[in-house]
């Protein structure tokens, strides 16, 4: 069966099609003139429904799931949340927003290094029912970046219970624990 995934980052694709293998995932980047809609929302689950009645309105036939996510750190007031993929500017780099976060960690003296990653579902049914799915992981923010695997802050979020960061991890032992891992199990009882 085919779903369509409102995303334009190679990372989370490789997830979903990782933990849902019987399904043919196509993405917005297929649809040559596609323009996301910008993420406006002011929580997780409204861009993810953002992204996903965007796609919908030129997909309405088929699965189309929507996912918005992003870490929170204590310390740091919760911050960078729903901003986390522009937090060091607009086409900010993976390695420019983790340096932001720990320069803003060292600036404010942040010894509370509690974090989680959030992450929100939002699925369209071919029918067009609603699904609003909602995954997360406790963890801690590392001292400096470490390891080569996945993608965005993944290079200095400890989960809770390990010792090494996801980034270290690797994409199998991150597809039992993560924030989207919890929220794609859930979704895969939808199919
Ligand atoms: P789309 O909107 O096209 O899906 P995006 O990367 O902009 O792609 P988001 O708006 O949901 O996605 O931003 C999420 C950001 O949060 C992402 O760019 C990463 O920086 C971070 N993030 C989310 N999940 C993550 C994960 O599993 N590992 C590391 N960083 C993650």
């Amino acid at each position: 069966m085919e779903a369509w995934l409102a995303t334009h980052n190679r990372g989370k694709v490789i997830e979903f099609q990782t933990l849902l293998p019987k399904l043919e995932f196509h993405t917005q980047v297929e649809i040559g003139a596609y323009s996301p809609p910008p993420e406006t929302g002011k929580s997780f689950e409204e861009n993810a429904r953002m992204k996903a009645r965007s796609l919908k309105a030129v997909k309405p036939s088929v699965w189309v799931i929507g996912e918005d996510s992003g870490l929170e750190v204590d310390g740091l007031n919760k911050m960078p949340g729903i901003h986390s993929a522009r937090y060091a500017g607009d086409h900010a780099s993976d390695a420019e927003n983790i340096a932001k976060l720990l320069k803003m960690m060292q600036l404010r003296s942040a010894a509370n290094r509690a974090a989680r990653f959030v992450c929100c579902i939002i699925a369209y049914s071919p029918e067009g029912a609603e699904y609003i799915i909602n995954g997360k992981i406790e963890g801690r923010i590392a001292d400096k970046p470490r390891g080569q695997g996945g993608f965005g802050y993944d290079p200095i979020f400890i989960p809770e219970n390990e010792a090494q960061t996801f980034a270290e991890l690797g994409l199998s032992r991150k597809n039992q624990i993560s924030h989207r891992a919890h929220a794609i199990r859930k979704l895969a009882e939808l199919f």
